[in-house]
């Protein structure tokens, strides 16, 4: 290792030892272990070519992967060996491991779980591959200027990234606009602009080095730099058209999370990297493959939500105006290899284009949908419609070409089938099924949390990192006095580590005895952070009436980015800093309540958030969050949860026992009836005297001095519209968190209580959820028997 670190140093970056900055080092330690990344990834790769072996691909918009170099030596086991060879050499390994740019190609959830399953895929040993965009600027980063947020771009990329691989061969044309010509029996297209879609290709290695899939990222390139003939014509704009294009479309993430945005721009983003990563993988199947027909046989493709829904109509379009199939065959061997899996119930978040502007970007798509429709509708007459009202509807569109649709967690699927595809799910009732999310223990557990995960290893040995049903093994030690004790020491030693952060970072002191209640996510009405702040005044109030009530210190942390166009979710950030500058600063209670809310939430901090939590707050109105991923986070770590029976959370609650969890809120169906009066919140605010005057203080301008009116229309929107329910839940969300802390107070019962969460969480590990993909949608295995020992 040290030998291979140095010859990196030398040799790729032309620097000797004693004049090498941080970064060089970091480079150099990171080709080292992409050297030994290599290693099992190449024979991977060869093992699933002589075998013919199915493959899976996972298309998605976003891949929020993080740093690499902690996950990539511990998955190849080398972490002790680099920090060893590293010492040797005088660098500091963690020193090497936060230079690394958090790479943020994603939003949230979403995201995160391509993340997550990228390293279950190779941890099974199911041949994979992930494509995406290689943006340029990933999520912006956020600042508060005056408590408000500010975003600034994201350069990631303007340092060398250390994993990728460029493939200037593996290069595919992406045409857009033009029009369509009939002749000869067949359409042929004639586009507008062209790009090229250029590989750049990252290993991923699963856990102890068995397998290693890839994770493709396309970049674009301008077909001419510039077109001279035009140039020389003074038709400048013509002339650096392709140019223009190639930069723009992968120069930015879409920095919305589930507010509609219907940009051209983001249509093109789509088809970019959608029609290459499908002309990619027709070209690999073709290598070792005949037939065409077969491609179902070789190829299971993924469509993360319905950003690359566009595949459907794609792989149609080169079946049947490439690869001369007939129309009807082509949509049938397209279905058999789509699967799709819906995210979200929002109408907001529901894909739809206008059908001139689809038309204009796609127009021999929009043809091929039109055809589908045509097909759809000869066979099940009446069928929900893609093209509807002047819009392509994209879900609908990847619910008729997927031969699978699935929801992340059972509450999600459920609402699916009752509501958003309720019509297609009575024509096709087989089509719909569950695959509840999960998260890699790898990340999450085995290197966020180094002290709880040599803890467990030392109880019940390492298997549960690739395995993570072994930690029932830890409900035996709810009643081991000494074995929680050292839980919680593990525990406190992660508040310790986030108090010694927060003190140097913010410059704010938190006493790491208080509970640690943690709520971290996108910034979004229905996710409910106003609730959570105006709980946090209420309990302010009370503390003041009654200092002398025993009160539990408490530090509320909040995380979280707002969608740039979100009003309202800026407001609920600017609240939440402002109520933090009043209380934090009250000398009454300073010392039981503090406020901490560091900006840029992102991965990297959320590796160290949630360790440290001892209350996860998921607090979303019901029937609104898909699943949750972070509540998963929390549990597997030790936290206790305060939720509403939303998402997984249903799950959760079922998995770690009833009485382990805070559980308030309507339920889903309780929420859907309750809305329909009219007046509800105003009736219901008016008989919660503790709501009204947190209501009234923040209306008074008592968080907002100078600026009384700061607040009054968000206010106003409690009062008299609330859709996500704030006033129906809020009294039982005041209580549950006495509750809360009448339990953090026997702190014995508590730690039972929180090994009985860690202990409950292994059915979350992701490697489960994509055993059921494969099971019940790709129907793959590993290539090589081998990867099962
Ligand atoms: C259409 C576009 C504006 C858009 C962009 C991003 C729409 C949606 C998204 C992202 C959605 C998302 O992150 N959804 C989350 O997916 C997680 C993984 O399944 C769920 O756990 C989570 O509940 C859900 O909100």
């Amino acid at each position: 290792m040290k030998d291979a670190i140095l010859a990196h140093l030398r040799y790729g970056l032309g620097k000797d030892a004693s004049h090498s900055s941080v970064y060089d080092w970091r480079m150099a330690l990171s080709h080292a272990l992409r050297d030994r990344a290599v290693d099992h990834w190449i024979p991977s790769t060869q093992t699933t070519y002589a075998r013919k072996a199915k493959r899976v691909y996972y298309l998605s918009m976003e891949f929020l992967i993080g740093r690499l170099v902690e996950d990539m030596a511990a998955n190849l086991g080398a972490t002790e060996e680099a920090r060893a060879a590293l010492a040797e050499l005088g660098q500091d390994f963690d020193t090497l491991v936060r230079d690394e740019p958090d790479a943020a190609l994603g939003n949230g959830g979403l995201g995160r779980l391509a993340a997550c399953f990228m390293d279950s895929l190779a941890t099974l040993g199911i041949p994979a591959m992930g494509y995406g965009i290689r943006y340029e600027h990933g999520l912006f980063e956020q600042d508060f200027v005056d408590g408000q947020q500010i975003e600034k771009p994201e350069t990631w990329l303007s340092q060398k990234h250390a994993w990728e691989f460029e493939r200037p061969e593996v290069q595919y044309s992406i045409t857009f606009g033009g029009h369509v010509e009939h002749h000869d029996g067949r359409a042929h297209w004639h586009p507008h602009e062209t790009v090229f879609a250029t590989a750049h290709d990252t290993p991923v290695i699963g856990w102890q080095g068995r397998w290693g899939n890839t994770l493709r990222l396309w970049s674009a390139q301008p077909v001419k730099i510039f077109d001279l003939a035009s140039f020389n014509r003074g038709d400048y704009l013509a002339a650096s058209r392709s140019e223009a294009l190639a930069r723009t479309i992968c120069r930015v993430l879409y920095p919305d999370d589930t507010t509609e945005t219907g940009k051209e721009l983001r249509l093109k983003q789509e088809y970019f990297f959608t029609a290459a990563s499908i002309q990619d993988l027709i070209r690999r199947f073709l290598v070792t493959h005949d037939d065409i027909r077969r491609l179902d046989e070789a190829a299971a493709i993924q469509l993360n939500d319905t950003h690359p829904a566009i595949a459907g109509p794609e792989l149609v379009r080169l079946l049947v105006d490439v690869h001369g199939l007939g129309m009807g065959e082509a949509i049938d061997l397209a279905r058999r290899c789509l699967g799709y899996t819906n995210h979200t119930l929002l109408p907001e978040a529901l894909e739809r284009w206008p059908e001139w502007l689809f038309g204009r970007v796609l127009p021999r798509h929009l043809e091929i949908i039109r055809e589908i429709e045509a097909t759809q509708q000869a066979e099940f007459a009446g069928s929900p419609r893609i093209l509807d009202h002047g819009n392509v509807q994209m879900g609908e569109l990847a619910f008729i070409m997927a031969h699978k649709v699935n929801g992340v967690s059972a509450l999600h699927t459920d609402l699916v089938k009752q509501t958003l595809f309720s019509d297609l799910h009575r024509i096709h009732p087989t089509r719909i099924i569950n695959q509840t999310n999960g998260i890699t223990p790898r990340r999450w557990l085995h290197t966020c949390n180094p002290a709880l995960s040599g803890l467990i290893t030392g109880a019940i040995g390492d298997g549960w990192v690739a395995d993570l049903e072994q930690l029932k093994a830890l409900k035996g030690k709810t009643g081991d006095a000494a074995f929680l004790s050292d839980f919680m020491a593990a525990k406190r030693h992660n508040k310790e580590r986030l108090s010694n952060w927060v003190q140097q970072t913010l410059g704010q002191s938190i006493d790491p005895d208080a509970m640690f209640d943690v709520q971290i996510k996108r910034i979004h009405e229905y996710k409910r952070q106003h609730m959570n702040i105006l709980e946090t005044i209420a309990l302010w109030n009370e503390m003041k009436a009654n200092p002398g009530a025993g009160w539990q210190p408490r530090v509320k942390i909040f995380g979280g980015k707002a969608a740039p166009g979100y009003h309202v979710a800026k407001e609920i950030i600017h609240l939440i800093n402002d109520v933090a500058t009043v209380i934090n600063n009250d000398p009454a209670t300073k010392d039981l309540l503090q406020i901490v809310y560091p900006p840029n939430y992102n991965v990297t901090m959320a590796e160290m958030l949630i360790p440290a939590a001892d209350l996860s707050e998921q607090i979303s109105t019901a029937g609104k969050e898909a699943s949750g991923t972070g509540n998963m986070k929390f549990a597997l770590n030790g936290a206790l949860t305060i939720g509403t029976l939303d998402g997984a959370n249903v799950e959760i609650r079922e998995h770690v026992g009833a009485e382990n969890f805070f559980l308030f809120g309507l339920t889903a169906q309780e929420i859907m009836e309750a809305r329909k009066q009219p007046g509800f919140a105003r009736a219901t605010i008016e008989k919660s005297p503790r709501m009204q005057r947190v209501l009234q203080q923040i209306a008074e301008g008592r968080f907002s001095p100078g600026d009384a009116s700061r607040y009054h229309g968000f206010v106003g929107n409690l009062w008299d519209h609330d859709y996500f329910c704030v006033s129906l839940d809020f009294d039982n969300y005041y209580d549950t968190q006495r509750r809360a802390d009448e339990a953090f107070g026997h702190r014995d019962a508590w730690a039972a209580m929180a090994l009985t969460n860690t202990a409950g969480m292994g059915w979350f590990s992701s490697d489960r959820t994509i055993q059921g993909y494969a099971r019940d949608i790709w129907d793959v295995g590993p290539a090589d028997a081998k990867t099962l020992e």
